[in-house]
């Protein structure tokens, strides 16, 4: 890891979401014992508390876009403090909240990485894509956007400014998808986003894949944002989430991308998101989301034998 700071922001945002629960996402991941977790492996972590932002005034509401105004006052916010937590050499961990607040914690950590002079990359562990736009989602949700608006192709108005620096596209690697909307489907393809659907680690495997991500990462000398959403992991031991989608990474499919990626110290920051604590089974998912957050940040059972030439 590049530094040995944490820091944790309580995003309690789900008006981007179809129901509400996310909201208590923070609670729970702080009931499920993140901050200990991280504490033991070394770090110092610092609590930032609950983000609680005003709506955008000058955005409005729209079916295409419900609750805009809502999520686009979070979005600034947290834009802000993933940035600045960047900035005085921590770890910045957004505590959600519905997945529309990567739209802040991705473009803050891009504001970053430009005035670092370094490549932003992406990796989206997630059912979903979440290439939607205003124009091709289906649902209004917003969370189901967020890709497509910090890759600059989802018109919502002036959330954050003009010149914004944005992530390429080929700069964004999604694993685990499984739920794909029509016209979203041509999006991904068409703008040229890494996606390797569920489909590709039963063919390939989840090593063969994370060291693809890792390599083209490395070579760049990114920063690597990971965007965790509670779907990406099969609805049988993550049932906390309003958008569970069947045939999930499994418990040791997860741990083993989180043990690869502590490896290598190129995160820089992180999202856990979509935790709907109202859904949950007696706080499972919020835990696992933790052992998962362990596991990124250097839990082991085993030191690895080294290997003898
Ligand atoms: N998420 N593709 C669907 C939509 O409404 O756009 C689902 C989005 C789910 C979003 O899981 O973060
Ligand atoms: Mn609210
Ligand atoms: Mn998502
Ligand atoms: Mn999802």
């Amino acid at each position: 890891m590049t530094s040995m700071d944490i820091t944790l922001i309580g995003v309690p945002l789900e008006e981007g979401a179809g129901r509400g629960g996310c909201a208590m996402g923070p609670a729970a991941f702080r009931l499920a014992g993140i901050r200990k977790a991280l504490e033991e492996l070394g770090f110092t972590v610092t609590d930032r508390g609950d983000l609680r932002p005003e709506p955008a005034s000058d955005l409005s509401d729209r079916p295409e876009a419900k609750n805009l105004p809502v999520v686009a006052g979070f979005v600034r916010s947290l834009e802000d403090s993933m940035y600045q937590a960047a900035r005085n050499g921590g770890i910045p961990i957004a505590l959600g909240g519905d997945h529309s607040l990567s739209m802040g914690s991705v473009s803050g950590m891009a504001r970053y990485a430009a005035e670092v002079d370094r490549p932003l990359f992406v990796l989206w562990l997630d059912a979903h894509a979440d290439f939607n736009t205003p124009e091709t989602s289906p649902s209004g949700n917003i969370h189901g956007m967020p890709v497509a608006f910090f890759s600059g192709k989802a018109e919502l108005g002036t959330i954050l400014p003009t010149d914004r620096p944005l992530v390429s596209p080929s700069n964004v690697f999604q694993v685990g998808i499984r739920s794909v909307d029509e016209i979203e489907r041509k999006l991904i393809a068409e703008n040229g986003v890494n996606v390797f659907d569920m489909r590709a680690i039963d063919e390939f495997g989840l090593a063969a894949i994370m060291r693809q991500v890792i390599q083209k990462v490395t070579e760049a000398n990114g920063l690597l944002h990971v965007s965790l959403d509670v779907d990406f992991l099969d609805p049988d031991i993550a049932p906390g989430v309003g958008t569970t989608v069947p045939g999930g990474a499994t418990f040791r499919e997860a741990h083993l991308i989180m043990e690869m990626l502590h490896d290598t110290g190129l995160v820089t920051s992180l999202d856990l998101v979509e935790l709907n604590p109202f859904l949950d089974d007696r706080g499972r998912s919020a835990r696992i989301m933790v052992e998962l957050t362990a596991s990124l940040f250097g839990r082991r059972v085993l030191d690895r034998p080294t290997r003898s030439a």
